[in-house]
């Protein structure tokens, strides 16, 4: 039933770091990224984006469903992004913002839709980090970051959502943020709670994915800078998995 979620505890408990590639609905196109996360071992596929435009969501996860065997997970920017042709969901609730909509309002409308899907749900605490700019995810959820300096608030948020039964903590700067979330607040959020937690946004070095493995990320999440530069992805699958 929760296979995705087991397969995540089970590497972690073999001290093994995990790598996801984001993918927008928008921008995919290619099968050789696919074809390249196959081959370097990608760990998990997400997909989802704060905003899709082009109304193909369904389209892309049965083309991508059908073309490889990573798990794909749907990283929803709302709640129209749901399919039964992905694995699994991360039931996103936005802890870092006090929009009630993205704590509890879209769940309530989605409930239904979601418990027929056959998804595998996972329950995520989404954390905004400030990042330096005002990134799509903090416009469309209507939502303040926490400020990039306050580790002990992120500390407090992280520990808050373990508490309330979330499974999953996905710290997030926003795709494409200019500044990525300090090794600092990974580290102080990583020793409060005993669940895997992913990090994400403007991750687009392989000395930054360095840094977040290091201070503590489970799993490490690159969408951006592989639509720029799909050859990144081998440089990063082998810094995630030989940590
Ligand atoms: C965004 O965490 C993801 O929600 C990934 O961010 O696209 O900047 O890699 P990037």
């Amino acid at each position: 039933m929760s296979k995705l979620y087991s397969s995540i505890l089970t590497k972690i408990s073999k001290q093994k770091k995990q790598f996801a590639v984001l993918i927008d609905p928008d921008k995919f196109q290619s099968d050789s990224l696919l074809d390249l996360a196959e081959k370097c071992k990608v760990d998990l596929l997400l997909i989802g984006g704060s905003i899709i435009t082009n109304g193909n969501f369904e389209e892309c996860i049965s083309t991508i469903r059908k073309k490889t065997k990573i798990p794909l997970i749907i990283f929803p920017g709302n709640n129209l992004q749901i399919s039964s042709s992905a694995d699994g969901i991360l039931l996103l609730s936005l802890i870092s913002g006090r929009n009630p909509d993205m704590l509890i309002g879209k769940h309530v409308i989605s409930a239904p839709l979601l418990k027929s899907s056959g998804l595998e749900i996972i329950p995520t605490g989404y954390m905004l980090i400030e990042s330096g700019t005002q990134t799509a995810a903090l416009y469309m959820s209507g939502t303040s970051p926490i400020p990039s300096h306050k580790d002990d608030i992120a500390m407090c948020t992280a520990m808050a959502g373990e508490m309330l039964g979330l499974k999953l903590i996905y710290m997030d700067a926003g795709s494409g943020a200019k500044n990525c979330i300090s090794g600092s607040m990974i580290k102080k959020v990583r020793k409060s709670i005993n669940i895997p937690l992913i990090v994400g946004g403007g991750i687009n070095t392989v000395e930054k994915v360095h840094n977040a493995c290091s201070a503590g990320a489970d799993i490490i999440v690159v969408g951006n800078a592989l639509e720029k530069n799909e050859l990144l992805l081998k440089k990063i699958a082998e810094t995630i998995h030989s940590f």
